[in-house]
Formats: C-alpha cells, structure tokens, sequence
C-alpha cells in the first residue's frame, strides 16, 4: 500500500511544503471567489489523497467485518484494522499493540478512563487534579464522575494571558488526596506545550494515575508515551489527516489487564452465559460492537503519510507560522493576543478590539479565510481570560507563509470597518 506523500521528500532530505499541499484536493477550491485559506486545523485536519485511496481501496477490495467471518474479505479486513493497530502502537511507542484501544475520538478515550479507571478507584474525598487550560473534553467527563464517586476536582492555575501552567505548587497539590491527573498536552486555545513527561514523573512519584490529551500535539510533534511516562494518552485521528469518528487511547498494560469494560456487545466477550459474561482480553474487551474498520485504515495511511514527512519537522513548521502571524498581528493596535511569547505551538489565538470575534469570522470567510470564533470548548478559559469569545488561527504543514500575508492583509480591512 502506497501512502507516502506524493511528492514529499524522503524524510532525511527538507520537505518541499508546497508540494505537500498538492497532495490535499480540497485545498485547491475557492470559497466565495476566494482562494481558500484554511486557517481552522486545530478544529479538525483536511485529508491528502494518499488517505482518501487507502480508504476506497478497502470499500473496493477488502469491505468484511473484522474478528468474525472465516472468509477471505474478513481475514483481509481484520488484518488490515490489526496491522492499523500495530502501526499506532509504533507511532506512540508503546510496549505492545496490545495497549492501543480505538477509539470514536478524543473524547471517547477519556471518557472511557472516566468510566472504567476512575469509577472503580475514586472514592469519597479523593482529588481529580486538572489544568484550568482543559478542553471540555477532558472537562466534563471529570465532572460526572466527580459527583458519582464523590471525588473532588482541582485545578492547576495559569499564569494570565500568556496561558503557561503555573506549576510553582504542584507537588503541594499533589500531595493532598489526588489520585488522577488529567492534562492537555497542547492547548487548543492558548498554543501551550505542557512538560507532560515532567507532569507524569511529579505524579508517579505520588502515585497518581496519569491521563494525557493529545488531540492538539499528536499529529503535529513525535510522540513516545514510554518517556512520557502517562498512564493513558488519547488522541483524534480526524486532527491528524486521518477519517473522522476514530480515535486511539493508549493505555498502560498493567492498568488494562485490571480494568472493567466500557461497553457491553459483541467482540468484547470470550463466553456468554444467559446469566454471566466472561470478558475478552483487553483492547477487544474495550472495543464492544462492530468497530470503525475503514477509520483505521484511513488512519493507518494518515500515520505513514506523517511519519514520511517526519512529525518534528511538522512541528518546526507549524509553530513557525503561529510565530509569524503572532508577530504580524502584533501590528494591530489594540490587539489581545493569547499564549506564550516564545515557543508557542501551531496556533494563535485574539481579540480585537472594536469587534466581536463571531463577526470577524463571519467577514473573513467572505474572503476565503475559514478560521475559527467562539470559546474553542474551553468556556471556563475563556471566563478567566474575562473573554467570551476569541478568533483562532491554526495551522498544519500545508500552510503556507504567504497564506499568513494574505490573511493580515485581510484582517487589515476587516478591522478598519469596524474601527471606524
Ligand atoms: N478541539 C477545537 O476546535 P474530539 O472532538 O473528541 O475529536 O476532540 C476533543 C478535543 C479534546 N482535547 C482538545 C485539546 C481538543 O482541542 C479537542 C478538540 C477542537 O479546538 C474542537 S472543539
């Protein structure tokens, strides 16, 4: 199966980035007469060819379900949804494919540990530590289960706009009743890079279970939960080039083996009694029902794609753009710009100040530019930040420098009308 980048270089050699683009057909249309600057990666990725083929080439060729059938098409199916598992294991470095679960998304991933790890451990009184830059995702679920186990939430504070964790009393939390922590890797809305790995050693040393969201890091910097040390680590394929509605959650393998399932179904057992149930060995024991077969494929091929081009020169990229449209914002007087000044991930998040961030959106979109308004699923961020709304500028590898120029140059105008 071919799913390099088409016109990539080999991944020793610099990509050649507008070449790259080439690879993605949707990013050669124009929207209301406009080239089109897609400028809203954080939200979701756009896909290149090599994913879309791998994809219709399994409708065309392979179409069975997985774990069941004795036939050919089912054989080439399961293996195919297998060796997508094994490829995400080489992507996160885990021990074993074992330890990859798929997933619908992010938010399932967590949601699981949610309702499998923290139902059966958390007790009255314990402590689920968070920061205050978490997407809703890695949010909510805690909430819930919060007030089922009588568990307590706390948060790890920010430091103003600039949107850096404040870690000066880590230990001290730490110390005081957690058992879970939960963080983002990348913030979607501040362009934070946490220090998981140092996040993870401060917790092991108490014990605590550790849970990391990489919605945002893991299509755009190497990943290798083994250094990283969590206990669990989710991840959307849909950011990462891959099909919509797949996720992965890593999970540890000595936690697996001991955890309860998330969902009853097909594929999760190894025998069924009308009156009991043994389970299946995990990850199918976390995987009820039919799964996603062609989202791993398409994920698989998004994996091979990134990995060609090589994920730390996506990374260098990435937040090369983000510095340059920082410092070209930075022109507009007024302007409230978001996260830190230097090493800022692959997103710039702002305010202006005459205009409302939805109006903004709305205008520039007229031109072309999709980027994204509103609270990014992270309301009680953006109620510390005394914002309802910000504007969001994110980008990817296609990106280009120029889009960036054609951008300011369009929220030149914007903001002109609406200061006047
Ligand atoms: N953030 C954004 O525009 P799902 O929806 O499960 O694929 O991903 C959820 C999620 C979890 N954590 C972080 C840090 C995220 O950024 C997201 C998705 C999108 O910022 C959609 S709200």
């Amino acid at each position: 199966m071919n799913t390099c980048p088409s016109s990539a270089a080999a991944p020793t050699a610099k990509p050649d980035w507008s070449k790259l683009r080439a690879d993605f057909p949707i990013l050669k249309q124009e929207v209301n007469g406009h080239p089109l600057i897609y400028f809203d990666n954080a939200a979701t990725s756009q896909k290149p060819r090599a994913v879309l083929d791998a994809i219709r080439r399994f409708y065309e060729r392979d179409n069975a379900n997985v774990h069941r059938g004795v036939h050919e098409l089912s054989n080439r199916a399961t293996d195919a949804y297998e060796a997508a598992r094994e490829r995400t294991a080489r992507f996160l470095n885990t021990r074993a494919p074992q330890e990859i679960i798929f997933t619908r998304g992010t938010t399932e991933g967590i949601n699981l540990v949610a309702n499998t790890w923290a139902l059966d451990h958390l007790k009255p009184g314990d402590v689920i530590l968070l920061s205050e830059l978490e997407h809703h995702s890695n949010l909510v679920p805690w909430q819930m289960i919060a007030q089922r186990t009588g568990a307590k939430l706390e948060y790890i504070p920010i430091t103003g706009d600039e949107g850096t964790l404040d870690l000066s009393r880590l230990d001290e939390q730490l110390a005081r009743g957690v058992k879970l922590l939960a963080v983002t890797h990348i913030s979607n809305s501040m362009a934070v890079v946490n220090p998981v790995a140092d996040l993870c050693a401060r917790a092991r040393k108490h014990g605590v279970v550790t849970v990391i969201d990489a919605a945002q890091s893991a299509g755009h910097l190497p990943l290798d939960v083994q250094a990283m040390g969590c206990d669990f680590l989710a991840f959307s394929s849909h950011k990462i080039c891959g099909p919509t509605g797949m996720g992965v959650l890593y999970g540890r393998r000595e936690l697996l083996e001991n955890l309860s399932p998330y969902q009853g179904g097909g594929e999760m057992i190894s025998k069924v009694e009308y009156f009991h149930t043994d389970y299946n060995v995990a990850p199918h024991r976390f995987e009820a029902g039919t799964p996603h077969i062609e989202g791993a494929v398409g994920l698989h091929a998004a994996l091979d794609y990134l990995d060609a081009i090589g994920r730390d020169r996506i990374f260098a990229h990435d937040q090369e753009l983000a510095a340059y449209a920082a410092e070209r914002l930075r022109e507009f007087e007024g302007i409230r710009i978001f996260g830190p000044k230097k090493g800022r991930a692959g997103l710039v998040s702002f305010v202006l100040p005459h205009a409302h961030a939805l109006d903004v959106a709305t205008m520039v979109d007229q031109k072309g530019v999709a980027l994204r308004a509103g609270h990014h699923c992270n309301q009680p961020l953006h109620a510390k930040l005394g914002v309802p709304a910000t504007l969001r500028a994110s980008f990817y590898f296609y990106n280009t420098r120029d889009e960036v120029d054609q951008f300011i140059e369009i929220m030149r105008k914007v903001n002109k009308l609406f200061a006047s």
